[in-house]
């Protein structure tokens, strides 16, 4: 509602100037002062330019320096983060202060050539010495930029460390699920045939390092270690975005993508650092996917490195929270998927499970 008054405000305000303009003009051309086109606010708008200039470029530093930004810029929690972070700035300063000079030039020069009667205008059609100029020096400073972000990129999106800890993360309309490849450290197949209301994946289980796999409810990832992210879409083009880490990759249906990070910051690092005993990495959708795009966040945990263990290691395999898809195990590795589930253990009382899973919070 209050948006509405506030354009009908505007749109009158708008159609009052120009009514007013519209006025002045005919009484000009009544008053018989047609031969000069000079408005008769000359001064007045040349002055109101330099206004216009220096509450727009005060706004601008205001809005991006003047605390009304807090949320853009996240504490860094990355090893890569450092450089994209820095190429960030570098193009910001650099672009910042050429908007800041050719703003000063254009509303300056529009002030300080304002209509005079006792000035002609300079007739200056071309000059191949300033054409050269303002296309050559853009064109090396942008090759520069671009050239910095492509070796960075290049870096950034390179092969995984052997050592890495493999992820699968699945987007969805509108959720996120993610799968570890359990004790075997190894992600089994998928396939989109397979998926229904419960194997909402489409973990194959035809293919014996699906036995084990595990899809707990938070993203755990160990601190100091590098975490290779494998990223894929169930429906329609998803994000993962995880700005702490400085991180961003679309998932897409189709076609699976990566991402590797070293997270240098545990939760309990970053509830220190930013004094927030609530605080909690997020993963969030960073593509408009659908009416439930904004619910499409996961929370994510970064572990002390032998804390991230114990978690591993207290998670069921999938199979054996859902014994049921033992029948689309081969005949030949039944076996082996009743011992790789732990389904075989029945000994195991189920309130040490409990205590695994409360101990990671
Ligand atoms: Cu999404």
């Amino acid at each position: 509602m209050l948006n509405l008054v506030v354009v009908l405000a505007v749109v009158l305000i708008i159609a009052i100037l120009i009514a007013l303009f519209r006025v002045s003009t005919l009484v000009g051309i009544v008053k018989g002062d047609t031969q000069r086109q000079v408005p008769s606010g000359n001064k007045v708008q040349a002055f109101l330019l330099i206004v216009f200039m220096v509450v727009g470029l005060g706004a601008f530093f205001y809005y991006s320096f003047g605390g009304l930004n807090d949320d853009y810029v996240q504490p860094l929690a990355s090893e890569h983060g450092v450089i994209t972070d820095r190429l960030f700035w570098i193009t910001m300063a650099i672009t910042g202060s050429v908007f800041v000079v050719t703003q000063i030039f254009l509303f300056g020069f529009s002030y300080k050539y304002q209509h005079s009667e006792n000035r002609k205008a300079f007739y200056f059609p071309h000059n191949n010495k300033l054409e050269l100029f303002w296309t050559g020096v853009p064109a090396i400073v942008l090759a520069l930029l671009i050239l910095s972000g492509w070796r960075a990129w290049v870096d950034i999106t390179g092969e995984a460390p052997e050592d890495a800890e493999v992820i699968e993360v699945v987007g969805y309309q509108y959720a996120w699920s993610v799968r570890y490849g359990g004790s075997d450290k190894k992600l089994g197949d998928y396939d989109y045939k397979k998926i229904d209301a419960t194997n909402q994946l489409g973990i194959d289980f035809s293919d014996k390092d699906a036995f084990d796999d595990f899809i707990p409810r938070e993203l755990h990832v160990p601190k100091g270690k590098p975490v290779l992210l494998q990223i894929r879409a169930r429906d329609v083009i998803h994000s993962v975005f995880i700005p702490h880490f400085r991180l961003q990759m679309n998932a897409v249906p189709g076609m699976p993508t990566r991402f590797w990070f070293v997270p240098t910051k545990s939760t309990e690092d970053m509830r220190e650092e930013t004094g927030n005993p609530d605080f909690n990495y997020e993963l969030v959708c960073n593509k408009i996917c659908g009416k439930g795009h904004f619910a499409m966040k996961y929370t994510i945990v970064v572990d002390e490195p032998a804390d991230y263990e114990a978690w591993y290691n207290s998670q069921d395999p999938w199979l054996k929270q859902n014994a049921d898809y033992l029948s689309e195990v081969p005949q030949n590795l039944q076996e082996a998927a009743q011992i790789a589930a732990k389904l075989d253990d029945r000994s195991e009382p189920s309130s040490i499970d409990g205590i695994a899973v409360s101990s990671t919070k």
